[in-house]
């Protein structure tokens, strides 16, 4: 049988593909096992899934007589929120959130916590009944770990669900020292999942030309999930009839009402693990408030890239709010440092996002546009959406096809109170598709990145044959891609 054949059955018969562990199949779906009754109870003894986190790696860990030992590093980082907007962040051994950790209830563990940042800080086990001196409360559990110093972590953990490790310095927060901690149940929660996702918001506030968050700064421009803004996120991948579930933790500055089109979900658990089935209610949006963990659960029965995403309006968007500089769609640019009677309300002339305001307005910066230079670029810029257009629909974006477009301005825009709006959705024209092909995208509507912002991701319920395809070419491109590097086979044993 050829890998790859052997591969897209395993993948069928699993639900869970490339990340699922040959281990995981057992007692499911095994047509050998005769009866009803004894398919049902083997289900019941199905191990839990892996959790998969998009775009942020898990944790390995070694075996040392029985206690899984972690070594996390707390460091300066890199991470890159969309190509070309790299951000210089804290987190933990390369990655802002850092790894994800994942063990199974019962377990014992040991975290060797080293800090290689420039000041002290200290790892707090959000929602851990452990014992106090593991609390890592600075100051009160134990001293600081201070710079180039470690601090080994060791507890038995009794519970289950979804947790969180964070910096309890609230600055350094904010920074991005936070990671997403599952505990796997003794036995799987019924009903079982086929797939399992972990999804971290965090948000960033970045002073223009700036790549360091501005960590006393209350407006957020940079909206993250798993460390990505969209387009960038990585949509989940689940097959038509699959039961899901989606593990969201919050650590920030605001509250995140999470929306899910297409599909109806129970809330499973929350930030203290599984609930009683009675208190499931359904919904749509859930609020993922700040230091809480919502779980959502459904059966992905309708066909379709459903968006999931933040509905906090200004969370769906990317360098959003003044500290990023220019608006678009006004054809001479945009005032910055309007003065402080305007930034109250008292405005002499025209709305907030009128020409002679922009985004400039009550926010004093100073920076940024100024009325010298001529700015707009957007295809939906009031006088150059029409010239605009032929250029950018042949050539300059390749893998989009526009043909002859008409602009999305009416002649008459201005004249209408209000306008305009929307100006950092931009629609087709600021899709760069291209730039992210990845397995996880293939097939989506061409143009489609140009809609993505901020908090959004894609839930793709993809019939078994679109399914197996993007499986395989995960497959072929991450062969290696494992729910836990090192661990998967010690998961639900
Ligand atoms: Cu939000």
């Amino acid at each position: 049988m050829s890998t790859r054949r052997a591969f897209l059955q395993r993948a069928l018969a699993l639900g869970g593909g490339a990340f699922a562990s040959p281990t995981l199949l057992q007692g499911r779906h095994d047509p050998g096992r005769a009866t009803k009754a004894v398919a049902e109870i083997a289900d019941k003894s199905r191990p839990a899934v892996p959790v998969l986190t998009p775009d942020v790696p898990d944790l390995p860990f070694r075996l040392d007589h029985g206690v899984k030992e972690f070594h996390l590093v707390a460091e300066p980082v890199k991470q890159e929120l969309m190509p070309g907007r790299v951000l210089n962040l804290w987190g933990f051994n390369g990655s802002a959130p850092g790894p994800t950790i994942q063990v199974n209830q019962g377990d014992s563990v040991r975290i060797i916590v080293e800090n290689r940042l420039p000041e002290a800080f200290s790892m707090h086990w959000h929602g851990f009944e452990i014992p106090f001196d593991m609390d890592g409360a600075p100051g009160s559990s134990q001293d600081p770990i201070k710079p180039g110093g470690r601090f080994v972590y060791e507890f038995t953990l009794h519970q289950e669900g979804t947790y969180f490790y964070h910096s309890h310095m609230a600055m350094q927060e904010m920074m991005g020292l936070l990671g997403t901690f599952i505990m796997h149940p003794l036995q799987a929660y019924q009903p079982v999942v086929d797939k399992d996702f972990a999804i971290l918001l965090q948000e960033y506030a970045v002073l223009p030309n700036n790549t360091i968050p501005n960590s006393g700064n209350m407006e957020f421009n940079w909206l993250t999930l798993n460390g990505k803004v969209a387009p960038a996120t990585t949509p989940l991948i689940v097959k038509l009839g699959d039961r899901v579930r989606i593990r969201m933790v919050n650590l920030g500055m605001d509250h995140h009402p999470v929306h899910l089109h297409g599909n109806t979900f129970s809330v499973t658990g929350t930030e203290a693990g599984r609930q009683p089935e009675a208190t499931w209610g359904t919904a749509n949006t859930v609020l993922v408030g700040v230091a809480q963990a919502r779980d959502i659960e459904f059966v992905a029965r309708n066909p379709g890239d459903w968006m999931l995403h933040c509905h906090l309006p200004h969370h769906m968007m990317n360098a959003m709010s003044s500290v990023a500089g220019r608006m678009t769609r006004g054809p001479n640019g945009m005032p910055a440092g309007a003065g402080m009677e305007e930034g109250m309300g008292m405005m002499r002339q025209g709305p907030a996002l009128s020409e002679e305001k922009g985004p400039s307005l009550g926010r004093g910066m100073g920076v940024g546009a100024t009325l010298e230079e001529r700015t707009s670029n957007g295809s939906l810029s009031g006088n150059q959406s029409i010239e605009s257009m032929p250029g950018m629909a042949h050539g300059n974006r390749p893998g989009i096809e526009h043909g002859q477009m008409p602009p999305d301005i009416a002649p008459d825009a201005n004249a209408t109170p209000g306008f305009p709006q929307d100006a950092f959705m931009e629609g087709p024209m600021m899709a760069m598709d291209k730039m992210l092909e990845k397995p996880e995208n293939y097939g989506l509507r061409p143009g489609w990145s140009g809609f993505m912002q901020g908090m959004m991701t894609f839930v793709r319920v993809l019939p078994p044959d679109k399914y197996d395809e993007i499986m395989a070419k995960i497959h072929e491109k991450r062969p290696d891609q494992k729910p836990m590097p090192g661990g998967e086979r010690e998961h639900g044993a």
